[in-house]
Parts: structure tokens; C-alpha cells; sequence
């Protein structure tokens, strides 16, 4: 539970941290944001968390007030106020108070809000024996729409996926691309294993480019497994012999069955349990 949340300059009690109804983040969804892990009193990988909230700034234009050394100190302090020592991290950007209409320049200045908490991952069942997950009929945001790389804090493309993954009784959906290739599911990247290659799609896919994604390709290539970004089509996901998720919140989760359809004997295949093993030892560095 977070005792206390930062916005702006200030550690507010929880029932105090308040924000201006006329934020254009709660008028438009303009802002953007990030999902970080605390493990062990050590924030993990909070550079380039920071990096990337910049990254998706930059591709809203939205200038921030404060440099990227300071956003990361206001997170561990955060961190500290609240005596996190395992648990998440949100860090959110908004474009600040305006008029009511689009115009961003009516926004004085932007805020920094960081609230700590903690996070609930899947239940343990699932990464021992595997979920099951949809294909949703909704495509994911073209990225001259909206870049996919940027995480605003408008997520109602994935959220319409996820909404449908939930009526069809599963926890994620796999979100194709313009194309008709595979992106993502609406909160974690994917990966199949084909023939003891490891793939996952490319950022240019419409992807966000996530921080444990690139730590799990990392950890496969220390491994000695290949790793390649092709583009997959969801006949390359049935035929896969292994497939999994991975997220700041769902760190490695293996999936056994796609639409129905059973991946490899229907089992968390034991490249994925190599790997979810590998990322539960590295956060612990
Ligand atoms: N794709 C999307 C669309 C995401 O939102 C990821 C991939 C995985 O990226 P990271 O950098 O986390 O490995 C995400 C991240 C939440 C929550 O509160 C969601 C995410 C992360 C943390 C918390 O639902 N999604």
C-alpha cells in the first residue's frame, strides 16, 4: 500500500493526491506513463524505464520539465517515503491543466505524478502449468496512428482487447498489426520458440518495446539460444513448439493454448522455464 504519492515536488497522504480535473490527461488521455518493479529495495532496470517515459514524451510532444537524472531520483525517493522493497511503480506524465479543447498549448505545465504499490502477478498456477490466451479481432494501433512504442496513458486499443479476452475467459489476447501480423497482447510481448530459435516481432511490428523483453533476449543469447525479430503470423504462434509472455507485471509466463488450439505438447516447454528461471535469478542481482 503506498502511504503517500508524488506529484509535482510533493509527498501528498494518499486520501490528498489530487489532481485538476482540467488535466488534459484526464480529458484526452494526453500523457504518458511508465510500470516499473521493485525487487529487493533495488528498482529494477529505472534507467531505461526513464528513458522510455522520455521516448514516449518525445513522441507526444510533450517537453519535460525536469531532467532524466531527476525523474529517477524522485522514483527511489518515492521508493523510500513508502518503504518499497519489493513491489511496482507508476510514473505518469500528464500534459497539465488547460481549457477544455484539444489545443496542448493551453496546458501551463506538465505533471509528474509517482505512486508506489504493489502489484499482483498472475496466479502461481499459471506459471507452472501455462494460460491460455485469445487472438483479438481488435488490430492493434497503426503506428502512424499511434506508435505502439509510445505508452500513453491513452490504452483503450489494448484495453478493448482485453476486454475481450476476459469474455472469452482468458487473461491475455494476442493483438495482430495493420498487416495482419503478430504485435503484442494488449500488456505483455510475445515469443514463440520454433525449432529451438527464440522469436518475437520486431518494434516496427506496432509493439511496445519492453524493458523485460529485451532483458529475456539478453538472457536467451547469453544461453547460446538464437534469437531472431521476424514477422509472425498466427499460424507461426500454433505451430510454435513453445510460446510465452513477458511484462513488468507478468515478468515470464508461459502460454499453452492459443484459440483453442494446444502450443507444443501443451505444457510449459522447457525453454521457457529455462528462461523464467534465468529472469527470476537476474532480478535478484
Ligand atoms: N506491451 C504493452 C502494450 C504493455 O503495456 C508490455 C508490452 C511489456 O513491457 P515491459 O516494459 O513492462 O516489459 C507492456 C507493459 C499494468 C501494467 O498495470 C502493464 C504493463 C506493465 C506494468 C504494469 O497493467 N505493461
Amino acid at each position: 500500500m503506498s502511504e503517500v504519492i508524488y506529484i509535482d515536488g510533493k509527498l501528498f497522504p494518499t486520501a490528498e493526491a489530487k489532481i485538476n480535473v482540467l488535466d488534459h490527461c484526464v480529458l484526452y488521455g494526453d500523457g504518458v506513463f511508465e510500470g516499473i518493479r521493485v525487487y529487493g529495495g533495488r528498482v529494477f532496470r529505472l534507467a531505461e524505464h526513464v528513458q522510455r517515459l522520455y521516448e514516449s514524451a518525445e513522441g507526444i510532444w510533450l517537453k519535460l520539465p525536469i531532467s532524466q537524472e531527476e525523474m529517477c531520483k524522485i522514483v527511489t525517493q518515492t521508493c523510500e517515503a513508502n518503504k518499497i522493497t519489493d513491489g511496482y511503480v507508476r510514473l505518469i506524465v500528464t500534459r497539465g491543466v488547460g481549457a477544455l479543447g484539444l489545443d496542448p498549448r493551453k496546458c501551463k505545465e506538465p505533471s509528474v505524478i509517482c505512486i508506489t504499490g504493489s502489484i499482483e502477478l498472475y496466479p502461481e498456477e499459471f506459471y507452472q502449468n501455462g494460460l491460455g490466451i485469445i487472438t483479438s479481432k481488435v488490430p492493434r494501433t497503426h503506428p502512424k496512428s499511434l506508435n505502439p512504442l509510445i505508452k500513453s496513458c491513452n490504452y483503450l486499443n489494448n484495453i478493448l482487447a482485453k476486454i475481450e479476452a476476459i469474455q472469452a475467459g482468458v487473461p491475455e489476447a494476442i493483438m495482430l498489426n495493420h498487416q495482419g501480423y503478430v504485435s503484442e497482447c494488449s500488456g505483455d510481448n510475445i515469443f514463440i520458440i520454433k525449432d529451438g530459435v527464440l522469436k518475437t516481432p520486431h518494434p516496427s511490428a506496432g509493439i511496445l518495446n519492453g524493458i523485460t523483453r529485451a532483458e529475456i533476449i539478453k538472457l536467451a543469447q547469453a544461453e547460446g539460444i538464437a534469437v531472431q525479430e521476424p514477422e509472425l503470423t498466427p499460424e507461426d504462434i500454433y505451430n510454435a513448439d513453445e510460446c510465452f509472455l513477458t511484462g513488468t507485471a507478468a515478468e515470464v509466463v508461459p502460454v499453452i493454448k492459443v484459440d483453442e488450439r494446444r502450443i507444443g505438447n501443451g505444457k510449459p516447454g522447457p525453454i521457457t522455464m529455462k528462461l523464467l528461471t534465468a529472469f527470476h535469478e537476474l532480478v535478484k542481482q
